[in-house]
Formats: C-alpha cells, sequence, structure tokens
C-alpha cells in the first residue's frame, strides 16, 4: 500500500511493522521443501532494502543459478507492488533470471531519473514480468498462495514452483536458509564456501542484528513514517547515535587492520566483526547505501549525511560497494531513489524526486 496511514499506530503517531506470515524453511529433513536447483523462486523489488539482504545472500553464496529472481515496478501504487505487463514480445525478452538483479543493470543513478513517469515500462529497467505465470501482481502470487490471505503484500517472497506456494516472507529467515548450506551442491563452487553465520560468531551477529534492526534499518522508517514531531524527533536521534556506535566499532576495526596491513591493505578487511565479512554486514549495507540518497531527505535523516559525518561506516561501504561484486550488481540507485520518493504520497505528495546527492556512493 502507498499510503502510509496504514503502517501507523493513530495514538501517539509512532510507526509499527507487520510480522510476517510465511515462515516455512527448505531442508533435506523437510516434509515438503527440499533443497533442489531451479525449484525456488526469489520475488524482489530493487528499492526494498529487505529484498535487497536476500539478493546480496544470494549472489554471495553463489546460488544465482539455482534460484531465479522475478523484479517488481519500482513505483508501488495503492493497489501494492505490480510487474511489468506479459506480452509475446516480453516473453522474447525474458531477462536474465538468474542474474544478480534478475538482468536489471546496476549502474550509478542516471541523470533522467527527474523525469522518469510512474508508468514507465522499460523491460528490464523498471522491472520484469513475473516470470512464472505472468501475473500483473505480487498479491496474486500471496492469493495462489492463500487464497485467504489479509494481510500486506510485501517483497521479499521466496516461492516454490513444485507446490507452488510461498515459503517464507521474512527477509531475514530467507538469508538464513541460503546461508544455511542446503544449496551448496548446486552453487558455484568459488562461493559456496562462504558461511555468513559461522557458529562461533552467531551470539556476536544476532546481537549487533537486534540494534541494528530496530534503530537503523527499521529506525528510519520510524524516523520517515512517525506522525508527530515527538516520534520523529526521538527516532531520528536513536538513529544517529546509533550510526556513532556503528562508526565507533569499525574505527576499532580499522586501527586493528593498519596496525597489520597498513592503512591501503585495511580498506578491504573493514567489517563490523573482525576482518570478516558476516550477515551483520549484509544487513546493514541495504540501509547505509540508501541513506545518503533517499533518507536524509525523505526520511528527514539529516543530522548529516554518511559521507560527511561518518567516515568509517563511509570508507565501510565504498569497500562493500566498489570490491565486493555481490553488492555493487544488486544496488540499482535509479529503483531506490524513484521507489520512495514516489510511492510514499504522504511523505512526498507531488513526487518530485531530487537529482542529487551526485555521485549517489563516492569512489573508493
Ligand atoms: N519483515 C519483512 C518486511 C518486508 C517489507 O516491509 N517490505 C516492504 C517493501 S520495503 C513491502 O513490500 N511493502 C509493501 C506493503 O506493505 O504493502 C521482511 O523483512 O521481509
Amino acid at each position: 500500500m502507498s499510503d502510509t496511514k496504514k503502517w501507523a499506530n493513530a495514538e501517539d503517531g509512532s510507526f509499527k511493522r507487520q510480522v510476517s506470515s510465511f515462515r516455512e524453511t527448505i531442508s533435506p529433513s523437510h516434509a515438503i521443501f527440499k533443497p533442489a536447483k531451479g525449484r525456488y523462486w526469489l520475488y524482489v523489488s530493487l528499492a526494498c532494502p529487505w529484498a535487497h539482504r536476500t539478493l546480496i545472500t544470494r549472489a554471495l553464496k553463489g546460488l544465482t543459478s539455482v534460484i531465479g529472481v522475478s523484479v517488481v515496478h519500482w513505483n508501488m501504487d495503492a493497489k501494492g507492488w505490480r510487474f511489468l505487463p506479459y506480452s509475446a514480445s516480453s516473453a522474447d525478452e525474458l531477462g536474465d533470471v538468474y542474474s544478480p538483479a534478475s538482468g536489471i543493470a546496476c549502474t550509478p543513478t542516471s541523470s533522467s531519473v527527474s523525469s522518469v513517469t510512474n508508468d514507465s515500462q522499460r523491460l528490464g529497467v523498471d522491472g520484469t514480468i513475473e516470470h512464472n505465470y505472468h501475473y500483473n501482481r505480487l498479491k496474486e502470487l500471496y492469493y495462489k498462495a492463500h487464497p485467504n490471505y489479509n494481510a500486506r503484500f510485501t517483497v521479499p517472497v521466496l516461492w516454490d514452483l513444485e507446490t507452488q506456494t510461498i515459503v517464507n516472507n521474512e527477509s531475514s529467515e530467507i538469508i538464513r536458509i541460503l546461508n544455511s548450506g542446503v544449496f551448496d551442491e548446486f552453487a558455484d563452487p568459488e562461493k559456496n564456501q562462504l558461511d555468513l553465520l559461522p557458529k562461533e560468531l552467531e551470539a556476536q551477529i544476532d546481537e549487533i542484528n537486534s540494534w541494528v534492526y530496530n534503530t537503523i534499518n527499521n529506525g528510519v522508517y520510524k524516523a520517515g513514517f512517525a506522525e508527530s514531531p515527538q516520534v520523529y524527533e526521538k527516532e531520528v536521534s536513536s538513529v544517529f547515535e546509533h550510526l556513532q556506535k556503528v562508526e565507533h566499532i569499525l574505527r576499532i576495526n580499522y586501527d586493528t587492520a593498519v596496525s597489520k596491513y597498513g592503512a591501503e591493505g585495511a580498506v578491504s578487511k573493514l567489517f563490523l566483526i573482525n576482518e570478516q565479512l558476516t550477515e551483520a554486514d549484509v544487513r546493514l549495507y541495504p540501509t547505509i547505501v540508501r541513506f545518503d540518497p533517499v533518507y536524509v531527505q525523505h526520511f528527514k535523516c539529516n543530522l548529516s549525511t554518511i559521507r560527511d559525518g561518518f567516515p568509517m561506516v563511509d570508507l565501510w561501504l565504498r569497500n562493500l560497494y566498489w570490491n565486493i561484486p555481490a553488492f555493487r550488481d544488486t544496488t540499482n540507485f535509479d529503483h531506490i531513489k524513484l521507489h520512495y520518493t514516489r510511492s510514499h504520497p504522504r511523505v512526498n505528495p507531488l513526487g518530485i524526486t531530487p537529482l542529487g546527492p551526485v555521485p549517489a556512493i563516492l569512489p573508493l
């Protein structure tokens, strides 16, 4: 739904996120959902930070040829997410469903983004068709899975093509399924060794995820959708307080890495935990990469930009984006900017998309 009123608690003006409904897993011992190549499908928005986690994890784990992807149009209108219309000619240009972002090029923002209209239908640019049933709307998949479904029609969706239902629509669980190793035998052998959630770091990762989710990932939404100045001020202060906490963690890790590898070598070792890429980085990145292009102005998180106020967070961001293809190849600044600025009429009634920042992300 594009109307943010539906999200908010009317009494105190604060934003409450709905709990996801489909919570199954995939494993060899599961009665229904067994691992297999080509059996599962992801439905995502390139704008949505929760869906972005799943695309990054799929690419990092070498699963792009195992799980296909369809991408919704960036504009979420009053009826929710939609796909590009199917036609015989669109079928000839299906796009590469096994690429990191389903064949949609992920480049820095195009300068003409502000003049793109909400009904733009550029196949493989504004989105893809729905490849499996040629549906027009994401909600049709939810109704196919559950004819009486009565909650929100959210992305990401992990779909089972065999039983034609939703396995899971909670991104934090989808990324754990993808990381769990159940698809390793089908994965790109160069990537299937990576474990984003090593047992010995699990408690530390969970601890970071918990405050990062509440105060940063969801914090920017609580600030941006607040319906009273008091709630807004409380939430935006908390966002920046916790960005400072991230800055502090990364500063310590960076100084340690500099003492071992020198200033240049340290950059590629910069992660939230030790010198290791983990789920904690994957879950923080989608929010930070959207921060300067969108959250600063659209959600009024403007006490500072990342690039001006948080040098370590910015360096961490640029390392992930420029040095690890799974992050860059799934980051589409056009979808990110167009989606937020055109899909929240209560926040931005005229739907004018700001031109900056230029560039959307600084070079390394
Ligand atoms: N808990 C879900 C949240 C997903 C979510 O809120 N997705 C938003 C896009 S960023 C959505 O699809 N909203 C559609 C709607 O609420 O109508 C997850 O992390 O997977």
